[in-house]
């Protein structure tokens, strides 16, 4: 009942609109949420009690989330890293049958036990970093089977490791070779029934989808988003990574969570966004892996209060990447957000963009997801390339 004083910290609670800094910090534990946080001068005297761990000065923050990723795939795309290096396009590869749906035919191959083992060490990775919540997304078996097979693997994720996982229901990620060029009898015979099954199998916490000149057109997603509304699930969508199709704005029009990519979006997205709280996901990995310059529209973010977010975009093609630390330096150095900006993109913002409010910011009554961190300032999280500074991860309780 006592639970546990982490003391002697610089804390950055990310609970309002700047980091929330406390010097001299302690943060008090109990049964895995926060009970109390504020300067060690100002605790109460029924918390003295609590077992005492003295952190040296060190910064806590809230434990990073990892809000969109790929993590469960079968196989690699190694190969195609080398025809891209040679002048091949991701857009040529994926039409050429390559790209996504080569992802596809492993991931088809592979049982649900090889889909967990092959994406452990990449959980690890992110976990090693301090990341307490991932976000994994289906979309790699574009069959019924292989798609709960996916969803499964990933809720099993959830139980091998301490980590809480939020999945997504990506089935309008491609069309499947046995449906080429027929997109819509692909949705209404496999994609919408697998979701409803998935859905009754409890293995949906939101819907995504892939609205782009290779994937699905804007009236399409409306299908799978006016589905995933008849379930009572939560939108999001990948939207103007390649081009400017319209996704971002019928995002915003059904409320969605986020709006992911979103490099080719537009100021007029942006009001939309704003206006329906929808988050922007920004995705520098995707961004630096196909070599892209058109970069996300930050200053429109900025003057219309979008909240945007960061994540690794984990996957086999466009972001082999498992690295939150990394992604905000990537954040900030190719799409100039403040490192800042970069924290609050792996923590509140991103919170934000699963739809959870129990945790990202250090608040009483929030699950303790703490990241300790061997760094003075805040900003230096961002700063460094290939180092880890995580000193220790404090997890709250499993769900
Ligand atoms: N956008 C991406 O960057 C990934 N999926 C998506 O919708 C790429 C997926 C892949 O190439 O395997
Ligand atoms: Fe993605």
């Amino acid at each position: 009942m006592a639970g546990d004083l982490y003391h002697n910290a610089r804390i950055a609670t990310l609970d309002g609109p700047d980091l929330g800094l406390i010097e001299g910090g302690a943060v008090l534990v109990r049964d895995g949420r926060i009970a109390w946080v504020g300067a060690m001068a100002d605790l109460p005297p029924d918390h003295a009690g609590a077992a005492r761990h003295d952190l040296d000065g060190r910064l806590v923050t809230p434990a990073p989330i990892d809000c969109h990723t790929h993590l469960v795939h079968g196989g690699d795309r190694a190969r195609e890293f080398e025809m891209r290096l040679q002048g091949a396009s991701y857009e040529q590869i994926a039409r050429a049958g390559g790209g996504i749906l080569s992802t596809v035919a492993a991931t088809r191959a592979a049982t649900e036990d090889e889909l967990v083992r092959q994406a452990l060490p990449r959980l690890d990775a992110l976990i090693a970093e301090g990341v307490a919540t991932v976000e994994i997304k289906s979309g790699y078996g574009l069959d019924r089977d292989a798609e709960l097979t996916m969803l499964r693997a990933a809720r099993r994720l959830g139980t091998l490791r301490p980590v809480r996982v939020r999945t997504s229901f990506l089935g309008a990620h491609a069309c499947p070779p046995e449906y080429a060029g027929r997109p819509d009898a692909y949705l209404d015979e496999i994609c919408l029934p697998t979701l409803r099954a998935a859905h009754a199998e409890g293995l949906v916490d939101a819907v995504d989808g892939f609205c782009e000149g290779i994937a699905f057109t804007p009236h399409q997603i409306a299908r799978v988003f006016d589905a995933a509304r008849g379930l009572g699930l939560p939108v999001k969508l990948h939207a103007e990574q390649l081009s400017h199709q319209g996704g971002t704005a019928l995002a915003a029009l059904h409320g969605a969570l986020s709006a992911d990519h979103v490099e080719y979006a537009t100021e007029a997205d942006a009001v939309m966004m704003a206006a329906s709280g929808t988050v922007a996901v920004l995705l520098p990995g995707a961004f630096y892996t196909l070599h892209e310059t058109q970069v996300p529209p930050i200053a429109a973010f900025r003057a219309h209060g979008v909240a945007m977010a960061l994540s690794t975009d984990c996957n086999p093609g466009t972001s082999p990447l498992t690295s939150i630390l990394l992604t905000m330096n990537m954040g900030c150095t190719l799409f100039r957000l403040t490192p800042a900006e970069a924290l609050r993109g792996v923590t509140v913002n991103a919170a934000r963009a699963l739809g959870l409010d129990d945790c990202g910011r250090i608040a009483p009554g929030l699950r303790a997801d703490l990241a300790v961190w061997d760094v003075a300032d805040p900003a230096e999280l961002a700063w460094r390339i290939g180092f880890n500074p995580l000193h220790r991860r404090i997890f709250g309780e499993s769900e």
